[in-house]
């Protein structure tokens, strides 16, 4: 393979210089390009590629650069030891002694998450403001003599914290005497109304398919059962929260902004596509767990996939779990697992009967904030050398120096008709490899099928890792190596790969 250097930088100069405001600049780009002209610069840059598939939206895109926030489950259930509350739960068992969202969002802001996904209201029914809409709220708990209200502290908190803010409003309601009319469907919009009208922005709502069937529902104590693909009308509710809020994220099984992983383990398919079809989807709809997991690579839609874990076990706290919370090893293996093949990670913690995150949990956030940082200090790959195999248009602004210039608008991308390409990556001096750290400019697509990683040990090439699809972000744990030349070898990809950004561990 023949790594190639650009021969249009002049050209590409003159292209590129963008108007100065002042004179001299003005007169000295003048001269360039008069310079330019004289010397016989005729070759145009060519036009960036064209998308390839469905692409991400401006909100999407900003969704993907938050990579991990935190989801907070906390309801009756955490002083029931429940985990799906019947809905005949009295108000008054909501009494937390020491509540402080505070705590919560100085500890997640400082494990390095960027928001807080509250449930407002979980399956059980009982709501965390003092809802218009029902008498099963805080209203009517101890809390504060029923003068709390949990949803504005967390919110006031995030705030304070930096934090984004989102929204869990369970659809399925087994408190509710109306649940399975569309009286019920009402009452839900109605509190998406108080909630969104209250609270904003509001960077994410979450909405699952749970329905387990049987329920309180306002005595009746029966099982009921609704059409998951009809019963809810998502269309209007959604175009009516967008009203309130156009930035919103929404997110369930099926999108449309983003896509459940299909489990709750805490990992995203190792072939990861952006893309699914949507058309025939729906929240709950069963047998879609694989699909929802690895995408499709002909999907007609960009809905990325959301990973949800929780720290324990359970969504909820319980105490007979203080023991079972998970290690900063597995929540690190977690994040390679989720972040690391280009998803977002959205890590529960959930709140315990004090009304505090837990010191085991908080223990394990510091440990595993603690190797993350460390893993990912150095960029070894910081504006080091990079060559292409091939170059668009062989013009420096498609150069493979885009990869490790630290600007994610700034791409290295082929010709049209390119499918597969080299990079080779001048460390400088030999130095101890971990991982390799990639992402496509998924304005444009996502592309890349299937690529390696190679390390130049003594004059050898070895082989050190090898992955599928790239995405907004893909990390690659590679064989502990020392070396001073990295090899990327794109083995496949959609149409020509364009790639933002290179890192090295
Ligand atoms: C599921 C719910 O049934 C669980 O209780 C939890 O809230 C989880 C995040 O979503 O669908």
């Amino acid at each position: 393979m023949i790594f190639k250097t650009s021969k249009l930088t002049p050209c590409i100069v003159a292209t590129l210089s963008k108007p100065s405001k002042t004179a001299g600049i003005n007169l000295l780009i003048g001269l360039m390009l008069l310079a330019i002209s004289f010397s016989g610069c005729t070759q145009q840059v060519p036009p960036p590629p064209a998308a390839v598939g469905p692409t991400p939206t401006a909100r999407q895109l900003e969704w993907h650069k938050l990579e991990q926030y935190a989801f907070i489950h906390f309801t009756t259930n955490t002083f029931t030891g429940k985990e799906w509350g019947f809905g005949d739960e009295s108000p008054t068992v909501f009494n937390p002694t020491n509540l402080d969202p505070e705590q919560w969002a100085k500890t997640i802001q400082e494990a390095g998450l960027k928001g807080i996904i509250l449930t407002c209201k979980h399956h059980d029914g009982f709501c965390l403001w003092p809802s218009e809409y029902t008498e099963h709220d805080i209203a009517n708990s101890p809390y504060k003599n029923g003068k709390g209200n949990v949803v504005e502290e967390v919110y006031q908190a995030c705030k304070k914290y930096g934090l984004k803010f989102g929204v869990y409003l369970s659809p399925w309601d087994r408190n509710h005497p109306d649940y399975g009319t569309p009286a019920y469907v009402e009452y839900y919009r109605n509190q998406l109304k108080e909630l969104f009208h209250a609270y904003g922005p509001v960077f994410e709502m979450w909405f699952d398919g749970a329905n387990g069937g049987d329920g309180y529902y306002g005595g009746a104590n029966e099982k009921r059962k609704i059409e998951g693909a009809t019963y809810y009308d998502w269309p209007t509710t959604l175009k009516m929260i967008r009203e309130i809020e156009p930035e919103v994220i929404f997110f369930s099984d099926a999108g449309p902004d983003i896509r459940w992983c299909g489990n709750e383990r805490g990992f995203v398919g190792e072939t990861n596509w952006n893309t699914i079809s949507t058309d025939t989807l729906y929240a709950g709809k069963p047998g879609i767990t694989e699909l929802l997991n690895r995408g499709s690579e002909d999907g007609t839609n960009w809905v990325p996939a959301e990973v949800d874990v929780s720290i324990r076990p359970g969504w909820f706290y319980h105490a007979h779990e203080d023991d079972k919370v998970r290690s900063a090893e597995n929540l690190f293996k977690i994040y390679l697992e989720s972040v690391g093949r280009g998803s977002n990670l959205l890590l529960n913690l959930p709140p315990d009967r004090r009304g505090l995150i837990h010191e085991n949990d908080v223990a394990s956030l510091r440990k595993w904030k603690a190797m993350l940082d460390e893993a990912f200090a150095n960029n070894l790959a910081a504006n080091a050398p990079v060559k292409a195999s091939a170059t668009r248009g062989e013009a420096a602004v498609y150069g493979a120096q885009n990869l490790t210039d630290s600007k994610p608008e700034t791409y290295w991308t082929t010709d049209d008709n390119q499918q597969t390409a080299e990079l080779l990556v001048e460390l400088g001096q030999e130095q101890t490899i971990s991982y390799v750290l990639l992402q496509e400019y998924i304005q444009l697509g996502q592309r890349v099928k299937a690529f390696s990683l190679e390390a130049n040990i003594n004059g050898t090439w070895k082989k050190i890792g090898e992955a599928t699809t790239i995405g907004y972000k893909r990390i690659v744990p590679v064989d502990e190596v020392k070396t001073s030349q990295l090899r990327i070898r794109i083995l496949d990809s959609k149409a020509c790969p364009v790639l933002s950004n290179l890192e090295v561990y």
